[in-house]
């Protein structure tokens, strides 16, 4: 039998997924910079088919002369926008036959695995502080302390590792959480200390841990000054058939699934916080389980599967509406953005997007009773709490796409047309969306079946009009070498390949896209709308 709230739910997803006839926007963009290809032309091999496994850009808080660009594959670069040219900053990969750091980086495996995440300190200029989170298999061989031989101005000496926080069930992979001090920040290449915060455990290679984020509205004085927001996937716990694990993401005394915020800094904000249990950071005293018995003080948000970008929705008119907003890849049908509200449950493994999770994966309409019990340790516990829904979900398949990339408010002064227009990627299908933040903010109310309209974007590239990026990514693989018939990634995807791409931001807030597959970054440089007689 239908409910009426079935009904309404239905014609919701129906609303979101063809958004009534609109103007048509077309984003105007140009290649940047090619970045060094560190993966395999020939066409051989999982990710090493990727040209350069580009996973952020970033540019220090006033910055204009460069970026910090960093590769999965162990790079981490200084780039000189004056004369386009990569400094490697540091290397990660150390693995066998490698002079990088780290020993046990582990990269063959798994979308997200190598130099995961990289933020800078909102104080670089001044204290040169950046963060920064690897995977390490821990069955690789070698020490996973830092080697410094291909950097030597690296000090290792008193670098101790922390004890990995135990995951429930089996573990191939650890997420490490790392500070790093340049005492010349000023400069391309790296002198200085790092310093381990955290090491998680993770059931497999798939969603790992890995972005990073300040808050970029926080001020000096401000509770959230220099406070870190740290995504940790769920290890693919959440859809585990081995039900011991299956619980992970909801439970809050694990790490995994979850959105962490912490103190890295343990001179910073000391009368509000207390220090972790290993003595590494601080935990502030408003995050929302720090009175919770047996509950992991460091979660500021839970119930994620892969809440792999983080980004804050800064509109400088009215800062009061601010968010943090993240995105996360769905399983089998829902890709999501959440607006991230401390304390909340966003309700994975047991939910989908807007609806319930099965235990054999397949969705369904959610319970008339939507609460979730509380979980801390293997059982389920009183009290029950609703969780929170989706203010953007597309489905699977041939009008939607297969993973969710990054997306960003635009915030810049280059492209008017974009002001107020929260942009994303969709990974595989290469397809780029747009919503208006209004409506996200609209729809965060509550109430899983209302979700803001999104619009599917055109791009302009070299004087042609696509409506994907894929073909422009593709054309770029090839031009660059690379080998395989198809762009890299599995068959059932939509297209057969990735485009793998995503978008950044530059401290003017600026758009880039850059995808993995062909090593390329392009700049978004321009945007029309022009207005349509039917939806394409
Ligand atoms: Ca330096
Ligand atoms: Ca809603």
């Amino acid at each position: 039998m239908i409910t009426p709230r079935r009904t309404t739910l239905a014609a919701a997803i129906a609303l979101a997924a063809v958004p009534p006839a609109a103007a048509q926007l077309t984003l105007d963009i140009q290649d940047y910079v090619q970045a060094p290809v560190t993966g395999r032309v020939d066409g051989a091999g999982s990710n090493e088919l990727l040209l350069a496994r580009i996973n952020a850009l970033r540019e220090e808080a006033g910055g204009a002369k460069r970026f910090f660009i960093s590769d999965l594959n162990g790079p981490l670069y200084v780039f000189d926008k004056a004369t386009k040219t990569f400094s490697v900053y540091l290397d990660f990969n150390g693995n066998r036959g490698r002079t990088g750091i780290f020993h046990k980086l582990t990269i063959q495996q798994g979308y997200g695995n190598g130099l995961n995440g990289f933020y800078l300190d909102p104080d670089y200029a001044r204290n040169g502080k950046f963060y920064t989170v690897h995977m390490e298999d821990p069955a690789l061989p070698g020490s996973n302390l830092p080697d410094n031989t291909a950097f030597p101005a690296l000090n290792v000496a008193g670098y101790r590792t922390t004890d990995a926080v135990r995951t429930p069930g089996p573990v191939q992979t650890e997420g490490v959480l790392v500070e790093w001090t340049d005492t010349n920040p000023s400069n391309a290449t790296f002198e200085g200390t790092a310093r381990e915060l955290l090491r998680v455990q993770l059931n497999t290679r798939s969603h790992p841990m890995g972005d990073l984020i300040f808050n970029p509205t926080a001020r000096r004085g401000d509770p959230d000054w220099r406070v870190l927001y740290v995504e940790c996937g769920d290890g693919a716990s959440g859809e585990s058939t081995n039900v011991a694990i299956r619980s992970n993401p909801q439970r809050l005394d694990t790490l995994v699934g979850k959105i962490l915020r912490i103190i890295p800094d343990l001179g910073e904000h000391a009368s509000t916080s207390t220090v972790s249990g290993n003595g590494r950071y601080r935990i502030p005293n408003d995050n929302p389980f720090v009175a919770t018995p047996g509950a992991r003080t460091e979660i500021w948000a839970y119930g994620f599967r892969n809440p792999h970008r983080l980004t804050w929705a800064v509109d400088p008119a009215a800062p009061a509406t601010s968010r943090l907003i993240v995105n996360s890849v769905g399983l089998h049908t829902w890709e999501t953005v959440y607006i991230v509200r401390k304390g909340g449950n966003y309700g994975y493994g047991l939910r989908e997007g807007n609806q319930l999770l099965k235990l054999d994966n397949q969705t369904a309409p959610l319970p008339a009773d939507d609460r979730i019990p509380l979980q801390i340790g293997d059982t389920p516990s009183a009290p029950l709490v609703t969780p929170l829904y989706p203010v953007i979900q597309y489905g699977h398949g041939p009008d939607g796409g297969d993973a969710i990339g990054s997306g960003f408010v635009y915030r810049g002064k280059a492209v008017p047309e974009l002001r107020g227009k929260y942009l994303f990627t969709d990974l595989t299908t290469g397809r780029i969306w747009w919503a208006d933040y209004r409506d996200m903010l609209a729809a965060d109310d509550g109430r899983p079946e209302t979700l803001a309209a999104i619009h599917e974007v055109s791009l302009r590239w070299n004087g042609k009009t696509y409506d994907s990026i894929f073909p422009v990514v593709e054309a770029a693989y090839k031009a660059r070498g690379g080998a395989s018939p198809k762009l890299p990634g599995r068959p059932e995807l939509v297209k057969g390949g990735r485009a793998d791409v995503r978008f950044s931001i530059d401290a003017d807030g600026e758009l880039y896209l850059y995808s993995k597959s062909d090593g390329v970054i392009r700049k978004v440089v321009g945007a029309t709308t022009t207005r349509t007689s039917s939806n394409r």
